[in-house]
């Protein structure tokens, strides 16, 4: 099983409510294992596996929640 780390840069949050309800939308998604998000640094640390889930399902979630990605990092 393949497992990869992302780092997700975000805008918009304000409080551990957002970080919150973001690492609660990633974890939902199939092939998430773990989701840190952490609303002081404006970023979301995920480990997922690849074959499953991909990158751009991950920044929908954000996205749909309101909020901006301002960039990735691997
Ligand atoms: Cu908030």
């Amino acid at each position: 099983m393949a497992e990869k780390k992302l780092t997700i840069v975000i805008e918009g949050m304000h409080c551990n409510h957002c970080s919150q309800a973001i690492a609660d939308g990633l974890k939902k998604l199939k092939g998430v294992k773990s989701a840190d998000v952490i609303f002081t640094t404006g970023k979301a640390k995920v480990v997922y596996d690849p074959d499953v889930v991909k990158v751009d399902q991950m920044l929908a979630v954000v996205k749909e929640l309101g909020y901006t990605v301002k960039g990735t990092k691997e």
